[in-house]
């Protein structure tokens, strides 16, 4: 074959590497899922506890996440690497704005922003994880749940399991601070040890609720141990199981608080719904080729 085939093949693959891209980049997967579909799938929601002996965190954390459901306090990004996401996030957030979004709307972001998807890849993250879930690790979300001061959003009590086509519930969330989160501007709660009681009940949320998300669990605290408030400097995060009832008040303070929350899961659970494409392998491999193994999206 000729140098100028070989170049025009090379050519048209990369071209058709671009456009996929760019056409996953665009595909809306919805923050939330269609329910009556997902209570449709059969799926094994029970806390699947994590193997003791960890390489980052120490067994008594992993103990006490197995216990009671998360882990926290956990130091990810020095000042210089927070100031600089928060710079990114700042700019980001403003370009949702000018579309007419609200500060809510950045989701899947791993999907369409290279800088997300660095971060979801990246070793002092994928290692708290992999303690968590294994050697074999599938990155699949990426939500800024960004409160700006008195915009009178909270989260309802929920669990994140039962939004979600996934099965079994073998799945995480980091909470990553890109701002200080504490009580006054409405930092994440969590019920501890409420992750061992399976799938509960839930009602759709009310209107006046002003939830960011649509389900509420009613008297949840019966669930488990009294509320905590998960307090944290920027740059620290906390570990959730998919199955701990958590959520977080209005904001009414004149602090802004954001948080990215960056889902993983084992590479052991299946998607269905089409959110296996959500997927990227971020430790080990996918042995059964459960999902689709995304790869950097162009734009930052
Ligand atoms: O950031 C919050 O207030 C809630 C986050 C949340 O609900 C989640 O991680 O699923």
């Amino acid at each position: 074959m000729c140098d100028r085939n070989i170049r025009n093949i090379f050519t048209a693959t990369a071209a058709s590497l671009t456009a996929q891209r760019a056409a996953l980049a665009k595909r809306d997967f919805q923050i939330i899922a269609d329910i009556s579909n997902v209570e449709e799938l059969e799926r094994d929601l029970q806390f699947h506890p994590a193997d003791l002996a960890g390489s980052t965190l120490s067994s008594d954390q992993i103990a006490s996440y197995n216990a009671n459901g998360y882990v926290t306090g956990l130091g990810i990004l020095d000042p210089t690497d927070v100031n600089d996401l928060r710079a990114y996030f700042d700019d980001l957030l403003q370009q949702y704005m000018n579309d007419g979004k609200d500060s809510y709307a950045i989701s899947s972001a791993h999907l369409r922003h290279g800088r997300v998807y660095d971060l979801m890849k990246d070793a002092r993250i994928v290692d708290v994880m992999a303690d968590l879930l294994g050697e074999e690790v599938i990155g699949w979300g990426a939500h800024f749940f960004c409160k700006m001061p008195g915009d009178g959003k909270r989260v309802s009590w929920h669990q994140d399991a039962s939004y979600w086509p996934l099965t079994p519930s073998r799945t995480a969330t980091m909470w990553l601070a890109i701002d200080d989160a504490d009580t006054e501007n409405a930092c994440m709660r969590l019920i501890p040890r409420s992750h061992l009681k399976g799938h509960l009940t839930y009602r759709m949320s009310e209107d006046d609720e002003d939830n960011v998300l649509n389900q509420t669990v009613d008297e949840a605290e019966s669930y488990g141990d009294d509320p905590v408030d998960i307090e944290l400097n920027a740059g620290q995060a906390s570990v959730h199981s998919d199955l701990i009832l958590h959520g977080s008040e209005a904001n009414q303070s004149t602090r802004r608080r954001c948080g990215l929350t960056l889902r993983y899961c084992a590479a052991e659970v299946q998607a269905h719904m089409g959110w296996a494409d959500k997927g990227m392998v971020v430790r080990g491999s996918d042995p059964d080729g459960h999902w689709t193994d995304q790869s950097r999206p162009l734009e930052d």
